[in-house]
């Protein structure tokens, strides 16, 4: 079995090559950007990857149904109401099923799990938490939660720090905590260290699990020569006072995984980062296509020997 830890829109290509190479996956979803809007409740992350494994996501954006139309978010505006965060209607019957079985009593692992099996994906995809944790970015006006400040004021603000709000109480999914334990291989997919697969690693049984696990544990780099490949990683890992690159990152994930894939573009590193004990895959990293992203997961299958 291997398992991915994944978050935002870089993590699902890598968890669609691996899934076309190997069939038992389990990926560990952030929850951290989950929303909640018109009494809707949003997972970003677990829906990006059931469409991206669906092969219904709008790979355009990285994000919602592709073709989708928005006669629900029209009529919202003519309501009155703020319509900033384009849900798509296909898109919102998700976020109203979902909503619905919540008001009903299930836990979001048991929803998640359902909506794979409608969507006949064998991967399974686990919430880190079926507790409350919100990524909030903390900035120089005051703290909004992460959709407000990327998607309605558009990342304008100076960041000035990040909190996971409710981590220190959220329970690990007992699933997670198994999957990292029974996997031969652990893959931290390329999602922003800080937004998409911080949360997960603020969740204390996660981190422990994987501290534990650190030998099977792979990195994969979201930066290439200092820039993200996509979103504001290097913005959130300078508020962070993390070095943005990929020693930055190879230091930020040390207590937690042993191995890390970089862009073949960033080898000068790789002496600093062996110094932290860590032994480093160069290859490359940016996934353009279907072809990239079999080819990265083939790589990380041959490299670590899986
Ligand atoms: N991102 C945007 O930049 N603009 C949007 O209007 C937007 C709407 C949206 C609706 C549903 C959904 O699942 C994701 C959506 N996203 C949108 C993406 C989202 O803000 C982030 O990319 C993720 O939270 C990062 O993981």
């Amino acid at each position: 079995m291997i398992t991915i830890l994944a978050g935002g829109t870089g993590s699902v290509k890598l968890v669609r090559g691996m899934s076309s190479q190997t069939r038992d996956i389990s990926v560990i979803a952030n929850v951290g950007d989950n929303y909640w809007l018109y009494g809707l409740y949003i997972c970003p992350d677990i829906d990006t990857i059931l469409y991206g494994l669906a092969d219904i996501l709008d790979t355009q954006k990285g994000w919602g149904i592709k073709k989708d139309t928005y006669g629900f978010l029209r009529q919202m505006e003519v309501m009155g109401e703020e319509t900033w965060f384009k849900i798509g209607d296909r898109d919102a019957a998700i976020h109203l099923m979902r909503t619905n079985m919540l008001k009903n009593g299930k836990n979001l692992s048991d929803i998640t799990e359902w909506m794979c099996r409608k969507f006949a994906i064998d991967t399974k995809i686990i919430p880190v938490t079926d507790n409350s944790v919100e990524t909030r970015i903390v900035t120089n006006k005051g703290d909004l939660h992460l959709q407000e400040y990327w998607v309605k004021y558009k990342g304008q603000d100076k960041v000035e720090g990040i909190k996971y709000v409710g981590a220190d109480k959220a329970r690990a999914n007992p699933a997670a905590v198994n999957a990292i334990h029974d996997s031969k291989l652990v893959v931290i997919a390329p999602g922003n260290p800080l937004t998409s697969i911080g949360p997960i690693l603020s969740i204390k049984g996660i981190r422990k699990e994987l501290s534990k696990s650190k030998k099977k544990v792979v990195v994969v780099s979201p930066l290439i020569g200092g820039s993200a490949v996509s979103g504001p990683a290097a913005k959130y890992m300078e508020a962070a006072e993390l070095e943005v690159s990929v020693y930055g990152l190879a230091k930020m994930y040390s207590e937690v995984a042993s191995h890390i894939v970089i862009d073949a573009s960033d080898r000068t590193h790789i002496r600093k980062i062996e110094n932290l004990d860590m032994k480093v895959h160069e290859t490359k990293i940016k996934m353009n296509d279907k072809k990239d992203e079999d080819a990265l997961a083939q790589f990380i299958l041959k490299q670590t020997h899986v």
